[in-house]
């Protein structure tokens, strides 16, 4: 359920209003709803006469750099110094697509605490923190970039997003819903989709430039990941795939390439779980997932550094590959009567 109240319209109306030095933020390693929304905001905030300046922690997946706008983004790892200008300087700050601040990154995290700036949240992850000043919190939208969409509306209910702001808008429904399959879509969901097509959005494209832009080396990878890196632990209902750093490099990885992996190991029948796990620079990356009622939020928030929803979340140790499989089978068996009763 939406809690934007009309008191939080008319704060966040004059933030906005008043602000001088916009800056508009969004989670590490950014997916499709992150930039979408991140973008789509820019856009809007343009269409609204106020200019904004997008600051990612880190780069974004080749696959969304069609989104009009990407090239005027900062990257915080890539440019701390002017980053770390523009937070300063920044009279309003946009939290878009997560829910604490260190989630983008324990540098940006840190820049981001200390600066005044009033915050403004949009995000459908749970457990929100207590730092902005407007939080608009939504766990059931399958979106941050439907949340942006509202928002837009609450700010002014007769405004029609330009082409730019629908298709970085599009782009995050149509990535965070799984092109529209995910349970947390809604009618709303749909009919803010028929509003931006019946405005002139082509939705075709998106979708082409989004999902039919694979790279061979792309294919090749996701081909090894199923036939030779996937197992399935039965008695826990859970598949597991691990890539490990070399195995990342054979295949000329680049970021996004194992995007919707673990979304095909939890397709297997009879499989409840599903976790992916990517060896990065000095950690391993898990990205859970479940289908019916068992809570992947809670599991990574325990045991893993991480959290999300109770169906996707994400997740890191500094563990070795080994070490973190066996504590990851011991720590499923613990809750195997959850996950079968789910
Ligand atoms: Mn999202």
């Amino acid at each position: 359920m939406s809690t934007l109240t009309q008191a939080d319209v008319e704060l966040a109306s004059n933030l906005i209003k008043n602000a001088n030095n916009i800056v508009i933020t969004s989670h590490k390693s950014p997916d499709g709803d992150a930039v979408g929304s991140s973008l789509g905001m820019y856009h809007i905030l343009k269409e609204f006469g106020k200019d904004a300046q997008v600051i990612l922690p880190d780069g974004l997946p080749e696959y969304l750099s069609f989104l009009p706008g990407s090239e005027s983004i900062i990257f915080f790892d890539q440019q701390p110094e002017v980053s770390n200008k523009f937070i300063q300087e920044a009279d309003l700050i946009f939290s878009l697509d997560y829910n604490v601040l260190h989630r983008t990154g324990e540098e940006m995290g840190v820049a981001l605490s200390a600066s005044k700036a009033s915050f403004i949240l949009i995000d459908h992850h749970q457990q929100p923190g207590s730092f902005p000043a407007v939080t608009y919190s939504d766990t059931s939208a399958c979106s941050t970039c439907e949340m942006v969409y509202n928002f837009s509306q609450h700010l002014d209910p007769s405004y029609v997003l330009g082409k730019n702001a629908a298709e970085c808008v599009y782009c995050g429904i149509m990535t965070d819903s799984g092109s529209f399959r995910f349970p947390s879509v809604s009618p709303h969901t749909h009919r803010v989709v028929a509003m931006l097509i019946e405005n002139g959005l082509d939705h075709a494209a998106i979708h082409r430039a989004v999902y039919d832009t694979n790279l061979l080396d792309r294919l090749k990878l996701i081909g090894y990941a199923l036939s030779e890196k996937l197992v399935v632990w039965e008695e826990l209902m859970t598949a597991v795939l691990p890539l490990t750093a070399e195995e990342l490099v054979r295949f000329n990885h680049r970021p996004g390439d194992t995007e919707g992996l673990v979304n095909q190991a939890l397709s297997i029948k009879g499989v409840k779980v599903a976790v992916f796990i990517r060896e990065g620079k000095n950690e391993l990356k898990f990205s859970f997932r479940s289908k019916g009622g068992f809570d992947v939020n809670s599991f990574a928030r325990n045991g893993w550094n991480g959290g999300g929803h109770i169906n996707a979340a994400g997740g890191r140790t500094t563990e070795s590959m080994e070490i973190a499989l066996q504590r990851l089978k011991e720590e499923l068996s613990q809750v195997s009567d959850l996950i079968k009763k789910s």
